[in-house]
Parts: structure tokens; C-alpha cells; sequence
């Protein structure tokens, strides 16, 4: 399989596509190591992961080229994903002196439970974010004492792979992490079919989440699912409309839109909406999108060709205004602003993943919530107010998992992510997540 270069178009190198009978080897070392792993003394299992931490730390600028080079991130973006991924490592390296259990007050003796390990997870990430999302399922699985065969995307396998080769060097034992490079439909399917797998951790399109969790039935076998968005960002008329509409274009078109937290709805509130628009127009025509190897680079291309065909699809007639993007190779795609009219317009009710927005007018706060909460998704969001009772209230009616007020912020590793509705089932990440990778074991011992 080979492995293209979005900005270029290029090959960057060819990468062998596991079968079934591979997939069941590498479950089959897994499953082989899971003893050994769970019996490593905690401060011991801690120790291996801040070391872990610190190879990943040494290599920060590698996996990031690697990044560059697969996924067209920008460089920047890039370097922050590589220590994003360094630091969850490192919070998760704290887990395993901390699995805590309960001791419970009974008749005729004692009762406490252990958090014991599942065994083997598998974890099955996209191609939008292949380094962190990656390390969010197997940073607290392997915490907790489990085994983890990773399932990067077919497009984008280079830094889960060099990630695992890394956790080897640190003196994780073989095994215990492994990548494996190739199509959902083979590897992906086969950890989820394959009874020595105990768990899924799923994050993609909420399409095949669908059917992962179908999978996952047949066999009561726990799920995450981080599933797909369409988040609103909602602007007051009493917020700093500056820094609303200056912050505006970065949550739409970061990552070229290819994020699954993307606000792609812009709700404004109508008295503010022709001075924001001003603004916003005048923020979406600075962001620099070009070469993402850059250092000035704000937005690179799309992921392939394919993605970009679907992306101009949700282009109508409602263009706005639109940014800059270069001509020749690279599956470029304009900053794109729409103002559509119809609320049953594909661009406001389905993920697009590219770096198309719309904006569209509220008239109060029942109505902004109204509109907001009519998706099938709730993933994020963001409220911008300067009144701290109506940030306080609407952010406690979105159907939404993580919102920001005031910011555009998403995903940090010390908090609990994860959807409402379509967008998903369980949260990654915060303190719990390692509790997720268990089952609490419940003993009674008789004083009899
Ligand atoms: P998907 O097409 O759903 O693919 C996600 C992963 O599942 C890939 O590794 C894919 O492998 C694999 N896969 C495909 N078919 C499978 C099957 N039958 N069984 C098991 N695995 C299978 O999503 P994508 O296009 O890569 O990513 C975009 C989507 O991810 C968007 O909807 C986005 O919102 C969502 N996303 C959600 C989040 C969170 S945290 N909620 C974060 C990022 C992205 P191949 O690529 O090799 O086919």
C-alpha cells in the first residue's frame, strides 16, 4: 500500500497491508504478553510508560515530520500533536499506583474489589488526528494493565507505527502495543469479530461505529464509540464579537476542517450578525493556507483526492466569502464560508469535514439552543457571552459533550471526552479512563 503525500501528491513510502491470518498472530502475541504485563508491579508498570513518555519525548520532531509528510498537518500543529501525545502518556503513567478499589462495610467479614485488566484492546482510530487519538485508547488501556493492538488508518499508519516501535525501545515488553497497518474491513473487522479481543475502542464516522457496535453485540463485547460532529459555535450579541470572529475561522478550519470537534455552524445572534460577519469575513482571509511543512502555515490540504470531491459537494450557492488556497498539486480546498437559509441544507446537518462553515442568524437564547441542539450529533461546541448566568444556562441546555465558553478549545487529556446522540458512547480520557479498561472484581472473605 502506498502512502501519499495530500500536499504533494507524492509517495512517501510503501507500507505491507496485514491479512486476517497476520491480524490473528499479532492478537495471538498480545494475548501471549497480557500476563506478563498485568504482573508488572505498578511502580514498575509506571515506570516503563514515563519512560515510554520520554522516547516519545527524544523523537517529538520525527513523529512530527512523519506527520507532515502523511497526514499534510501543518508543522505546528504537528509538533503540538507529538507532545500532546508525550503528555497523555505521561498522565496515564500515574494510573497504574492509583487503580484504586473500595473496601465495603458488610456483615460476617470483609468485601473489597479490584479493578483487574480486560486483556486484549483493540483500538481503531481515523485518519484526521493518527498520533493522539491513538494514544487516548492505548495510553490508559495499557495503564490499567492490557494489551493493546492498534488499528491506525489505512492512509495514515506511519506515526502509530513509529509509536509502537518506540514504546519497544523504552523496554515495553513485545507484545503489549503493537500497530498494525491496513484496511478497517480486515484488521479493523477481525479485532472486533475476534473473541480474544476484549474490547473496541472505536473513533470514525459514526456510519461504521454503527456497525462496530453491531459487531460488538454479537459478542457483549464493550465499546467506545467517538463518532462524528456538527458542532455549533454560538456567538451572543453581548460577547467580544473581536474575539469571537478573529477565533472563528481556527475551529472551522483547523486541521482543513478534518476534525471531528470542527464548529460548522456558526450561530449568531441577529442584532451582532452583519458587524460579525465584518469580522469574520476579514479573519477567514488572513488564515494562511499553504505548504504545511511551513512554519507559517495555519491549514494544509485535504487527506486524499476522494475527500476533497465529497468536500466541494456541500458547496452551493450560498457562498459567503471564501480564503485562499494554492493552485498545482495537493488536494487543496479554499476556507469557505456558506450563509444558507434553509435549515434542512445538507451543510447544516451533516459532518462535512473540510473547511466549509455556516453561518446562521438566532434571534434569543431559547432560540440559539433551539437551533444548536437540531442535529442528530453532540459532540462540542462553543458560547460566547460576556454574561456568565446565560453561559451558565445554555451551555447546560446544548446536547453536547464538551463545550467551551469563550474559547473554541475541545479535547484536554485531564477532562472527560466523548458525545451525546450520534456522536458516541462513553468518554476518553480525564482521570476514569483508565477505569474503562477494567472490570471491578468484587471478594468477600469470611471471618468465619
Ligand atoms: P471511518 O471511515 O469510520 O474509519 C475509522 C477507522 O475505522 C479507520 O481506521 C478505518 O480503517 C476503520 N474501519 C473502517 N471500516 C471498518 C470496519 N468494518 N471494521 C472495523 N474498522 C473499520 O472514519 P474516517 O473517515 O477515518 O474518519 C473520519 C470520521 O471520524 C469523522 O466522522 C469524524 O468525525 C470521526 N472522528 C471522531 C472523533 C471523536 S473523538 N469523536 C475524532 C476524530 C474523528 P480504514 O481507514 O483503513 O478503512
Amino acid at each position: 500500500m502506498q502512502v501519499i503525500n495530500p500536499a504533494t501528491e507524492q509517495v512517501v513510502t510503501t507500507v505491507q497491508s496485514l491479512d486476517v491470518e497476520e491480524t490473528d498472530a499479532a492478537i495471538a502475541r498480545s494475548r501471549k504478553a497480557f500476563p506478563g504485563w498485568r504482573a508488572v508491579a505498578p511502580g514498575d508498570r509506571a515506570r516503563l510508560m514515563r519512560r515510554f513518555a520520554e522516547a516519545v519525548d527524544a523523537d517529538r520532531e520525527r513523529l512530527a515530520q512523519l506527520e507532515v509528510a502523511n497526514s499534510g498537518h501543518t508543522i505546528t500543529n504537528a509538533r503540538w500533536e507529538a507532545r500532546n501525545v508525550r503528555d497523555v502518556i505521561a498522565y496515564y503513567s500515574a494510573a497504574p499506583e492509583r487503580l484504586i478499589g473500595q473496601q465495603i462495610p458488610v456483615a460476617d467479614g470483609l468485601d473489597v474489589t479490584f479493578h483487574e485488566p480486560l486483556g486484549v484492546v483493540g483500538v481503531i482510530v481515523p485518519w484526521n488526528f493518527p498520533m493522539p487519538i491513538a494514544s487516548w485508547g492505548f495510553a490508559p488501556a495499557l495503564a490499567a494493565g492490557n494489551c493493546v493492538v492498534l488499528k491506525p488508518a489505512e492512509l495514515t499508519p506511519l506515526t502509530a507505527m513509529r509509536l509502537a516501535e518506540l514504546a519497544l525501545d523504552a523496554g515495553v515488553p513485545d507484545g503489549v502495543l503493537q500497530a498494525l497497518p491496513g484496511k478497517g474491513s480486515v484488521i479493523g473487522q477481525r479485532l472486533v469479530d475476534h473473541a480474544g479481543v476484549a474490547k473496541i475502542v472505536f473513533t470514525g464516522s459514526t456510519e461504521v461505529g454503527r456497525e462496530i457496535m453491531a459487531g460488538c453485540a454479537r459478542q457483549i463485547k464493550p465499546v467506545t464509540l467517538e463518532l462524528g460532529g456538527k458542532s455549533a459555535n454560538v456567538v451572543f450579541a453581548d460577547a467580544d464579537l473581536s474575539a469571537a470572529a478573529a477565533a472563528a475561522p481556527y475551529a472551522a478550519f483547523d486541521n482543513a476542517g478534518q476534525d471531528c470537534c470542527a464548529r460548522s455552524r456558526v450561530l449568531v445572534e441577529r442584532r451582532a450578525y452583519d458587524p460579525f460577519m465584518e469580522l469574520f469575513e476579514a479573519a477567514v482571509s488572513r488564515v494562511v493556507v499553504t505548504e504545511p511543512s511551513d512554519e507559517k502555515a495555519e491549514m494544509g490540504p485535504l487527506i486524499s483526492a476522494a475527500h476533497r470531491e465529497r468536500v466541494a459537494g456541500f458547496v452551493t450557492d450560498d457562498v459567503a466569502f471564501r480564503g485562499s488556497a494554492p493552485a498545482g498539486a495537493g488536494y487543496w480546498f479554499p476556507p469557505t464560508v456558506l450563509t444558507p437559509t434553509d435549515p434542512a441544507a445538507r451543510v447544516l446537518r451533516e459532518e462535512i469535514f473540510g473547511p466549509v462553515v455556516a453561518v446562521v442568524p438566532f434571534d434569543d437564547e431559547a432560540d440559539a439552543i433551539r437551533i444548536a441542539n437540531d442535529s442528530d450529533f453532540g459532540l462540542s461546541g462553543s458560547i460566547w457571552t460576556r454574561d456568565v448566568g446565560k453561559a451558565i444556562r445554555v451551555s447546560r441546555d446544548i446536547e453536547s459533550g464538551n463545550l467551551s465558553v469563550n474559547s473554541n478549545s475541545s479535547v484536554r487529556y485531564w477532562t472527560p471526552f466523548g458525545g451525546f446522540k450520534s456522536s458516541g458512547l462513553g468518554r476518553e480520557l480525564g482521570p476514569d479512563a483508565p477505569l474503562a479498561f477494567t472490570e471491578t472484581k468484587n471478594v468477600f472473605f469470611s471471618n468465619g
